[in-house]
């Protein structure tokens, strides 16, 4: 049997293999490209990297949200796109183009795949939600309590009292690499303890303590801020986190102890009257006993 030489339509086709797989190749690089240009780096999209492991998660969960919608934005467009222009009516025609209908693997493809994205992104989120609030065994403890319009830090165990209002922020310190609790309440109304670079809100409420850890791993000083409009003076209710080595937290500690010492006749009725400035004036205790 002799074989016939290839017809001129399968030759035609080879040839245009080729020319698709370049196409391919080209659209898949103008894609990559602006992450190549980005050094490989995936966008923070607006976020913070954080300094607690904890705000480290919750930052590539928001990249990976993020990511997930260009990629699905960017095929639907570009499918809406393809039909748009591919299918345009031609001038002076205007028959109907050929009608599909019950294309059952593209159906099953164009369910399956957002029910694919959707069980990730909750997988995801639940890991990182379990992780936000796990509950380990900590190395220190602080009691936080929100009064309008400041903030008190108590550190159980210590004579530790750290409170400023208004004019003064207040700072709590803690140590890097350890885990942290934090026992949240309000002596008035609700609160937003809120620290930007822990990527971490919770309301403090009277009546009601909220328990969640740090784990920061980077030392520095951050800004944070009553996030619930809480009355008059609310935008003044800021206060900063120092993140200290252990070593600089248990000299801070002991430097408390003694100086608190000294003063504990000064905070004899045990309301929130200790000031670690004392040219702030004192605003009568608003201590309903919650603390
Ligand atoms: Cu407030």
């Amino acid at each position: 049997m002799s074989s016939l030489p290839p017809s001129s339509d399968s030759l035609s086709a080879e040839q245009a293999l080729p020319a698709t797989k370049n196409k391919s190749k080209k659209l898949l690089l103008v894609l990559l490209a602006p992450l190549a240009l980005a050094g490989c780096q995936v966008p923070s999209f607006g976020g913070y990297k954080g300094v607690t492991k904890t705000a480290n998660s919750t930052f590539h969960l928001w990249q990976g949200f993020n990511l997930a919608a260009i990629v699905v934005g960017g095929i639907t467009l570009a499918v809406m796109a393809w039909a748009i222009f591919a299918y345009r009516a031609k001038k002076g025609d205007g028959s109907i183009p050929k009608q599909t209908q019950y294309h059952i693997p593209l159906e099953v493809t164009y369910t399956v795949i957002p029910i694919l994205v959707v069980v990730g992104l909750f997988v995801a989120t639940v890991v990182v939600e379990n992780q936000v609030v796990a509950d380990p065994t900590p190395s220190a403890t602080i009691n936080v309590t929100a009064f309008q319009w400041g903030w008190k830090f108590t550190y159980p165990g210590t004579k530790a009292v750290v409170v400023g209002q208004t004019t003064a922020s207040p700072i709590m310190v803690m140590p890097v690499n350890q885990d942290v609790r934090i026992n949240l309440v309000s002596s008035d109304v609700i609160h937003g303890f809120y620290i930007p670079e822990f990527n971490f809100s919770r309301f403090a409420q009277p009546g009601m303590v909220n328990t969640f850890t740090f784990h920061a791993n980077k030392t520095g000083l951050y800004s944070a801020q009553c996030s619930q409009l809480c009355g008059l003076y609310h935008s003044l209710m800021y206060f900063r986190v120092d993140v200290v080595s252990p070593s600089q937290y248990q000299a801070w500690i002991s430097s408390k102890n003694a100086s608190t010492s000294a003063r504990t006749a000064i905070a004899a009725n045990g309301a929130i009257v200790i000031q670690d400035n004392p040219g702030i004036p004192v605003i009568p205790s608003h201590s309903n006993g919650a603390q």
